[in-house]
């Protein structure tokens, strides 16, 4: 049944209000990307976006936490030619997995697919995830590094390994078995997304390993090989805060909800500063003689 007939009936049984339906998303999938400052990579993959998808209808939007290169604005001159680019511009606020959870909120589609600006992720793989979706035959489609036909380009051997350590600490805490829960770039169903939604952390990059980690039932999960490409324009956000809250995510998904991990990191962190303090009173007992009172 077409989507304008199915509105009608429901109007006409009275399911939904009475209101004039004249314009609006009617796009089957939506494709979130998160950026911070990637505006000379917006126009190349809007087109290599609308090459891999003829015949599908598809919206993209851009979620970004306001760029200081004109990312933002850039994507809103070309959302004015095209009514399928949106911009989600979020001020003081910085996060790819939190980019993520609220560029899908801000879609209606049903399905829903997240995938970096810097075309490093190979977007002809879009037509193979929808199709597996739409057989019903996964949850989630997922563009993998580590599957047979899979790679990770021209990475450095330091990279690669801090990856690979990086996986198989993650698939620890995956319920189900998937070689690339790391991986940027996935698709999935708006019900299960949903399911799952109340539940995440919303932690630092890893939106795909929350997902999976964080879903009630185990997932059931397609994993399409890709080879990651170089970057072309731009610079990587990889630094030690995303590191840090790679760490985190795990330690929340660990503890599940016995313990908020603020709490435990609050509590580390203030046990490292108790054990420098005692450290440096005893070193300080050694050179100037024993101190008068401890604390
Ligand atoms: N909205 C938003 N997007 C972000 C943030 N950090 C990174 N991104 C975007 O998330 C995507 C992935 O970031 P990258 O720096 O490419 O990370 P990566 O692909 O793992 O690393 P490289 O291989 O070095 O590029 C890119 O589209 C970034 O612009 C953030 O804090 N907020
Ligand atoms: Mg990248």
């Amino acid at each position: 049944m077409a989507a304008g007939s199915s509105i009608a009936s429901s109007i006409a049984d009275q399911r939904v209000p009475r209101v004039a339906i004249t314009h609006g998303s009617t796009a089957e999938l939506t494709i979130v990307v998160p950026t911070l400052n990637e505006r000379e990579n917006i126009m190349p993959l809007l087109e290599k976006i609308e090459a891999a998808l003829p015949g599908v209808a598809w919206e993209v939007i851009f979620v970004d936490d306001d760029s200081t290169d004109g990312t933002a604005d850039t994507v809103r001159a070309l959302a004015r030619r095209d009514p399928r680019v949106r911009c989600l511009q979020r001020l003081a606020r910085r996060g790819l997995s939190t980019a993520c959870i609220e560029g899908v909120l801000a879609s209606s589609s049903i399905y829903i697919a997240v995938m970096d600006a810097d075309m490093q992720h190979d977007e002809r793989l879009l037509p193979q995830m929808l199709k597996a979706l739409k057989s019903g035959a996964c949850d989630v489609a997922v563009g993998s590094r580590y599957v047979p036909g899979g790679g990770v380009g021209d990475w450095e051997s330091s990279r690669a390994n801090i990856s690979g350590f990086a996986t198989r600490l993650s698939q620890a805490i995956c319920r189900v078995a998937i070689a690339d829960p790391m991986s940027g770039f996935f698709m999935v169903r708006r019900d299960v997304f949903e399911r799952s939604m109340r539940r995440l952390s919303g932690q630092g990059f890893k939106i795909l390993l929350d997902l999976v980690a964080s879903s009630p039932q185990p997932l059931r999960i397609k994993e399409l090989p890709y080879h990651f490409r170089a970057r072309q324009h731009g610079a990587s956000k990889l630094d030690t805060l995303v590191a840090w809250e790679f760490v985190i995510l795990l330690a929340d998904k660990l503890m599940g909800s016995r313990v908020p991990v603020s709490f435990v990191m609050a509590g580390l962190i203030s046990a490292l500063g108790l054990v420098l303090y005692v450290g440096a009173r005893w070193v300080g007992s050694y050179a100037y003689g024993p101190p008068r009172s401890f604390f």
